[in-house]
Parts: C-alpha cells; sequence; structure tokens
C-alpha cells in the first residue's frame, strides 16, 4: 500500500486550517497570512483533493462586492490551474462582533435575519462552486449563563432556520446536504447540540431530516470525554454521516486541533479500520472526504506548516494500512471469534421467534447456567485489543 497520497484516498484540509497564522486567546499572530492561491496549488502538490473554507476566509468580513468577486475568481483560477476541487463550503457565524450572541439563535432577531441572509448568499456560493455539503459549526450559538438563553426557544430557532435552509436548496435545485458539527463547548460556555447524539435527535425534528446529517470532529467529542470512534458508528448506523472533521485532542481541555494522530492514537487506528473497512464485521465504510479540521501549531514556521499537513494525510494512510494488516491477520480472525465479536450480529431471536417461543424455551433460561460465567468464560477482549496494540505499533 502506497503512503503518498493521492486523489482517490479524498484528503481535504479547510482553508482556515493550513492558513491559521497563530492567534490565540493570549497572543497575536506568529505567521504571516497565507493566500488561497498558494494554498490551493501546495494542497494539490501534497497529494490533497480538496479546499473548503469559511465565506469569510476567502473574503474578509465586509468586503465590498468587488473585492468578493475577486478573491472568487482567484480561487476558481487556481481549482482551474490544478484540478483541487470543493466538495464542502461553510459560513463564518461566529468571528464578527454581531454574533457574539450566536447567528441563528442570537437573543437578537434582527442579527438572526442577517445570519440567515450571510448563509444564503454562501449557499449559492457552494453551489456554483460545486460542493456537495454544507457544514454548520454553530459556535456562538450557546450561552455562558443559564439565565441568559431559553434553549428551547433557541432549539426552535435553530430548526426554524435549518428548516428554511432545507427550502432554499430543494426550490433552487442544489445537489446540496447539510452537516451539523457538534461541539460541547469555547467559545461559548456550553454551545448548543453538543454532541453528535444531540445533534441526531434534532435532526429527527427537522422537516427535511434526509438533507441534513453530521460533521463530527475527532476533537470536539473528546472535549466531551466521548468514543470518537463509536460515536462515528452510531453516526453510520443513523445513516448520518455526511462530512468529518479529523484532528488530535488529548483529553479533556480547550480544543486543541492537532495534527491526527497526535492525540488518542489507539481510537484514531479503529476510526480509520471503521471508515475503511467497516469495523469488524464490515458493513457500510464511509465514502466521504477525509477532511482536516486541525491548527498547525503556532510554534511553526511555514515549512512546519506544510509539513502537519503531510503529516495528517500520512498518519491517516499508515493507520489505514496497519487496520489492514490487523484485518488481515488469521490470529486476529480467530480471536475476534473467540471474543464472540461476530455473534453479535446474530439476532438474539430466531427467525419467526415470539416472546412466546422465547418463553417456551426452557434452554433460555431454566436449563440455562449464569453460574458458569463466574470464573469461566471469558471473553479474551484484552488479547484482542493487545493484538490491534501490535499491529498499530508495527510490531505484527
Ligand atoms: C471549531 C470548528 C470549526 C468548524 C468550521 C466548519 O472548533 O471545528 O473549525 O469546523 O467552522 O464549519
Ligand atoms: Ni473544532
Ligand atoms: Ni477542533
Ligand atoms: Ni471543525
Amino acid at each position: 500500500m502506497s503512503l503518498t497520497p493521492t486523489r482517490a484516498d479524498k484528503f481535504s484540509f479547510g482553508l482556515w486550517t493550513i492558513g491559521y497564522n497563530g492567534t490565540d486567546p493570549f497572543g497575536g499572530p506568529t505567521r504571516p497570512q497565507l493566500d488561497v492561491v498558494e494554498a490551493v496549488h501546495k494542497l494539490d502538490e501534497l497529494g490533497a483533493y480538496g479546499l473548503t473554507f469559511h465565506d469569510d476566509d476567502l473574503f474578509a468580513f465586509g468586503s465590498t462586492d468587488a473585492e468578493r468577486q475577486k478573491q472568487i475568481d482567484r480561487l476558481k483560477q487556481a481549482l482551474a490551474d490544478t484540478g483541487i476541487i470543493v466538495p464542502m463550503v461553510t459560513t463564518n457565524l461566529f468571528s464578527a462582533p454581531v454574533f457574539k450572541d450566536g447567528g441563528f439563535t442570537s437573543n437578537d432577531r434582527a442579527v438572526r435575519r442577517f445570519a440567515l441572509r450571510k448563509v444564503l448568499r454562501n449557499l449559492d456560493l457552494a453551489a456554483e462552486l460545486g460542493a456537495k455539503t454544507f457544514v454548520m459549526w454553530g459556535g456562538r450559538e450557546g450561552a455562558e449563563y443559564d439565565s441568559a438563553k431559553d434553549i428551547r426557544a433557541a432549539l426552535e430557532r435553530y430548526r426554524e432556520a435549518v428548516n428554511l435552509l432545507g427550502d432554499y436548496v430543494t426550490d433552487k435545485g442544489y445537489d446540496i446536504r447539510f452537516a451539523i458539527e457538534p461541539k460541547p463547548n469555547e467559545p461559548r460556555g456550553d454551545i448548543l447540540l453538543p454532541t453528535l447524539g444531540h445533534a441526531i435527535a434534532f435532526i429527527e425534528s427537522l422537516e427535511r431530516p434526509e438533507l441534513v446529517g453530521l460533521n463530527p470532529e475527532v476533537g470536539h467529542e473528546q472535549m466531551a470525554g466521548l468514543n470518537f470512534a463509536a460515536g462515528i458508528a452510531q453516526a453510520l448506523y443513523h445513516g448520518k454521516l455526511y462530512h468529518i472533521d479529523l484532528n488530535g485532542q488529548r483529553g479533556i481541555k480547550y480544543d486543541q486541533d492537532l495534527v491526527f494522530g497526535h492525540g488518542d492514537l489507539q481510537n484514531a487506528f479503529a476510526l480509520v479500520d471503521l471508515l475503511e473497512n467497516g469495523g469488524p464485521n464490515g458493513g457500510p465504510a464511509y465514502d466521504g472526504p477525509r477532511h482536516f479540521d486541525y491548527k498547525p501549531s503556532r510554534t511553526e514556521d511555514i515549512t512546519g506548516v506544510w509539513e502537519s499537513a503531510a503529516a495528517n494525510m500520512r498518519t491517516y494512510l499508515l493507520l489505514k494500512e496497519r487496520a489492514q494488516a490487523f484485518r488481515a491477520d488469521p490470529e486476529v480472525q480467530e480471536q475476534l471469534e473467540a471474543s464472540r465479536v461476530i455473534e453479535l450480529t446474530h439476532p438474539t431471536l430466531g427467525e419467526g421467534e415470539s416472546y412466546d417461543d422465547l418463553l417456551a424455551d426452557r434452554s433460555a433460561y431454566e436449563d440455562f447456567d449464569p453460574s458458569a460465567y463466574f470464573g469461566g468464560k471469558g471473553f479474551g477482549f484484552v488479547r484482542l485489543q493487545q493484538l490491534a496494540l501490535e499491529h498499530l505499533l508495527g510490531a505484527r
């Protein structure tokens, strides 16, 4: 297997990721601004296939129509020159002061109307550039104080906004689906739709749930102490994995946006195994962009930026190779059987079996011996995980 990224790997990067200039709450930029044309050419050289962006990444908030168009034209030229595509577009509803209490769910109705107009305008641009996914990260949709936000009203306004966007793309005939990106906190004290589970429940309340899925981010779920690979499995189970933000996070703290794999590496291994191989029992794997939403650390210069971009892709491909070796190992297959991992795919009831049949089955209860599980009948999960770890370490 090649460790050189190609277009077929579908690696994409946010313009705001490689373009991150090092600004954090405690210090200003440590690097000059990166131009979009240079970004596209460099991503092409590195083997990526896609660039994604917020409107404000490409043309500053408040740009004139002429300034906006100039940047769009420069991007289009770079795309034409390289063959890089724009698989996803997103709108910045969090940086400008006007969004200090959110966009779709600001307490101020005029702000909510402005936010919707900003998104509609950017949807037109997304369609023009052929993007298939429109991500919505509601970073400012939240509060610091319980008394400041009527959460049920805020969810209703969120719903109103997403329903309107669904109407808009349907009426316009745009081939675009929406992907909600959950995050528990930061920049708000608490953010609405904090985890992918909250978002799945919200999506089911929409008028066009089929148009709306998820864009889960590794670090965001881990900030909530959750298992990212397990969350992705549930998103796939519900058919809601429309897009993904790959990066690294080390525990429950601020959003680190490290390079993919530079956090919980074992969970990254499980994730790549799931995305590429469908996990232990196969099943529908993910076909969309492998999108990196990371920040090149502010300690790095521009050489370090491009090294970090390449590192994301190389780590993904290394994990893909390791996951294939894991699945192909006969000892792993044997242990999966012995650990009953495969058995979980068998329905608990027999075909056509009713609860009457179950009640009549003495082997299920009267003759079943639960005491055999004390001191015996271990599952061997530790050995299975050690096999995974040894493949991950390249020791097998
Ligand atoms: C911040 C988010 C942000 C989103 C982006 C896409 O924590 O990860 O970068 O991914 O706005 O909508
Ligand atoms: Ni993030
Ligand atoms: Ni993040
Ligand atoms: Ni993200």
